[in-house]
């Protein structure tokens, strides 16, 4: 299904007038905000092929109808978020979930729905129906040297499918650690996975990333292999400079601070990017900003000032990636409300007032810092989104489009009632 633009079009010259009064009270006050908007403009947020789904848990899928049964379908939704958003403009694939039989045709239709590859992802955490050995005691971290082999070359296979695509990263995420005290040797375990990691490493394009991602705890409950980002720092500094640590936001422990996280591996130009997601628990793979907009602001802001404060291209020097489940939600909704979620955390970053706060800091004006910090995250910066949307040709309210044409019934009525996506 591809949207008329023309509808988009119709449906902003509704709500026009009502826009431009809340966007005019805002941008008044904001000095650079030309900037402002033409970096909102820029930001692209990709959009994961396994998540196109109704996701499950280990209790059950209660699935919606109309999902993607294959990768063009999967292509063709992502491209309906972007036409909306303008903001989701690129994929992110899992292998083997989704391999691309014809690379080229893969390829056309994405840049035909304005769609780029991000990081393809590989898959050691699950066996495959043809695949000779099994990582029930994980993959690269094996005692046994043909696991490893095993895992090695599909890494280095997900590789060669991904510079067909176009792709320039590789996100590496490991289930491997262990259920019971005991099991491991955590040394051992430690060794095979960096000496694994840097035979895939030297498998990569000179233009290519290696991310590795890591995760607390699940599917093991014990040890996890890469479990903090501590370790990922670990492996991806004896890696080299083609190697980044991933930040998916699930994956810590419960109160981690996560943007300190974030502002020191930035400090060390160690930092891949994110899988953005949100969560009460655990992994739980909630929508964007659904539980804790503020820590996802608190994130922004200091992914802004450490990008500046590097000189960094906001729009392209990290990788931007989101990673959720959808159990109760029209996926293609839930996107659209994360996609949300992070250009309103990441505008209302870019209006902190920097030098300010550096004054505060400067003085242990604590006060101070809190109310700069507050003043920009109680903003309503949707006004600026919206308007950097319109820009772009998206629309003014993408959920509003989506539930108004009537799209997911459409989908429906093209791929039927009962279709399961490959993925979560
Ligand atoms: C693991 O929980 C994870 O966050 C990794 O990124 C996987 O690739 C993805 O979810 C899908 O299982
Ligand atoms: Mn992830």
């Amino acid at each position: 299904m591809l949207l008329d633009k023309r509808l988009i079009e119709e449906s902003n010259n509704h709500h026009l007038a009502a826009h431009k009064r809340s966007y005019e009270y805002i941008a008044g006050g904001i000095p650079d905000l030309e900037t402002v908007i033409q970096k909102l403009v820029a930001f692209q947020v990709a959009i994961p092929s396994w998540a196109l789904g109704t996701g499950g848990t280990r209790f059950g899928r209660f699935s919606g109808g109309g999902e993607p049964g294959n990768l063009e379908q999967k292509i063709e939704d992502i491209g309906l978020l972007h036409a909306l958003n303008q903001s989701g403009g690129a994929i992110s694939l899992h292998i083997p979930w989704d391999i691309p039989s014809n690379a080229t045709e893969i390829k056309a239709l994405a840049t035909m729905h304005d769609l780029k590859f991000d990081a393809v992802n590989s898959n050691t955490f699950q066996d495959q129906a043809d695949q000779p050995l099994s990582y029930k005691f994980g993959s690269l971290q094996h005692v046994d040297k043909a696991v490893r082999r095993q895992a090695i070359d599909h890494n280095i296979e997900v590789i060669r499918q991904g510079e067909a695509l176009g792709s320039k990263a590789l996100t590496v995420w490991l289930a491997d650690g262990s259920c019971f005290p005991g099991q491991l040797n955590f040394r051992k375990a430690w060794q095979n996975t960096c000496e694994s990691l840097q035979e895939i490493y030297a498998a990569l394009p000179s233009d290519w990333k290696i991310f590795v991602e890591y995760k607390a705890y699940e599917p093991n409950f014990y040890s996890t292999t890469v479990g903090d980002w501590g370790q990922s720092y670990l492996y991806t500094s004896k890696l080299g400079p083609q190697a980044f640590t991933l930040v998916d936001l699930g994956h810590h422990l419960p109160n981690a601070n996560i943007e300190q996280i974030v502002s020191l591996l930035m400090m060390e130009g160690k930092l891949a990017g994110f899988h953005f997601n949100d969560s009460k628990y655990g992994d739980d793979d909630l929508t964007v900003g659904s539980i804790d907009p503020y820590q996802l602001f608190l994130i922004f802001n200091e992914l802004v000032e450490g990008m500046d404060s590097k000189g960094m291209d906001h729009a392209n020097d990290l990788a931007w990636m989101i990673d959720a489940s959808h159990n109760v939600k029209d996926p293609l909704e839930d996107l659209l409300q994360s996609i949300e979620a992070i250009m309103i955390a990441y505008a209302q970053a870019l209006l902190v007032d920097t030098a300010a706060l550096k004054e505060a800091q400067e003085v242990n004006d604590v006060v101070r810092a809190q109310e700069i910090l507050q003043a920009a995250f109680r903003t309503d910066v949707r006004p600026l989104v919206a308007e950097a949307r319109v820009r772009s040709g998206g629309a003014l309210h993408p959920l509003q489009v989506f539930r108004s044409l009537g799209v997911r019934a459409q989908l429906i009525r093209e791929r039927g009632q009962v279709t399961v996506a490959t993925g979560l």
